[in-house]
């Protein structure tokens, strides 16, 4: 912890090496890489909002930064998802490289995969299922460690070797977890980091159980549409998505249960107005390239680290 305090205290100083330049280029090959994969497939890019009335609840317990937005309390996007929904009225599949804000426990630090400011390359597509997005995921991180490999010389600075893969990663429904793992609701870290560590390839978990993620996944047979990519050699998830919830009455329900459909209004009166059924995920742009560059703690994969429980 020391150590990483430092280190993002002198970032001036330690962005200059060869380390660091070898990351934050292969970074920007693997932001290109993406584009590249998504643009080929029709989706556009539409610049990401930054601030709103309301943002993603769904975040595992992280707090949210709120300020005052003239008078109004506004927040710091956690993840666009309610804005990727609204985006679909003017796309069938749209992108995004969105930049969110979670306020970590302090201990996440020591998951060496939780920023408390990061990117996400966030995507929605319409009339989608689940089982197509994992498909789209399974080529999107195939194509984009492909492009990252002819980065030789930024690899040898870092020693990594970078496996290949061939899709369809491994798709692991939850229920089967829960009994092996004792759990019931979301995989707890160290838990998913024993998971990671234990499979030598990629692999889904999907088909969370009810109530123990956002309101935006839909519910069918008993289960919440949402899955989660693992990478493996312990750096763990890097995508989360699913399909949504899109009717009107089933979202305003479950907001008055939880006392805060007030909250939503440009959400619902969206809802009301209509939107396509979608699916889509994110994936975390700087656990993406940690997990290229084999580098111990995530701070490394960010230009300008915010890291949580250190201000
Ligand atoms: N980006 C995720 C999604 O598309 C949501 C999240 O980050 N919590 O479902």
């Amino acid at each position: 912890m020391k150590s990483i305090e430092d280190a993002v205290r002198l970032r001036y100083l330690n962005i200059r090496s060869d380390r660091s330049r070898a990351i934050l280029k292969i970074q920007h090959v693997l932001i290109g890489a993406l584009r590249e994969f998504l643009a080929a497939r029709g989706f556009c890019q539409v610049l990401a909002p930054v601030v709103g009335p309301v943002t993603d609840p769904g975040i595992r317990g992280a707090g949210i930064a709120h300020f005052d937005f003239y008078g109004t309390s506004y927040t710091i996007m956690s993840s666009m998802i309610l804005y990727k929904q609204m985006a679909l009225g003017a796309f069938e599949s749209v992108f995004s490289l969105s930049p969110n804000v979670r306020l970590e426990e302090a201990s996440t630090v020591d998951t060496g995969r939780h920023l408390a400011e990061f990117y996400q390359l966030d995507l929605e597509s319409a009339r989608k299922s689940c089982q197509e997005m994992m498909d789209l995921g399974d080529g999107l991180v195939c194509h984009c460690i492909e492009a990252v490999r002819e980065c030789s010389q930024e690899l040898d600075i870092l020693g990594r070797d970078l496996p290949s893969f061939s899709p369809p990663f491994k798709r692991i429904a939850h229920r089967t977890l829960e009994e092996e793992l004792s759990i019931q609701g979301e995989i707890p870290f160290e838990k998913e980091h024993d998971l990671s560590r234990a499979s030598s390839e990629p692999f889904w978990v999907y088909d969370y159980p009810v109530g123990s993620r956002g309101f935006y996944y839909i519910e069918r047979d008993g289960t919440l549409k949402s899955m989660d990519l693992i990478m493996p050699e312990g750096f763990g998830e890097v995508v989360s998505g699913g399909e949504r919830e899109y009717r009107y009455e089933q979202v305003k329900a479950l907001l008055d249960r939880e006392g805060v459909a007030h909250e939503y209004s440009w959400y619902l009166d969206m809802l009301k107005a209509g939107i396509p059924p979608s699916a889509g995920f994110g994936l975390g742009v700087e656990r993406f390239t940690r997990y290229l560059c084999g580098l111990d703690h995530i701070w490394e994969s960010s230009p300008f680290p915010k890291v949580p429980g250190i201000p």
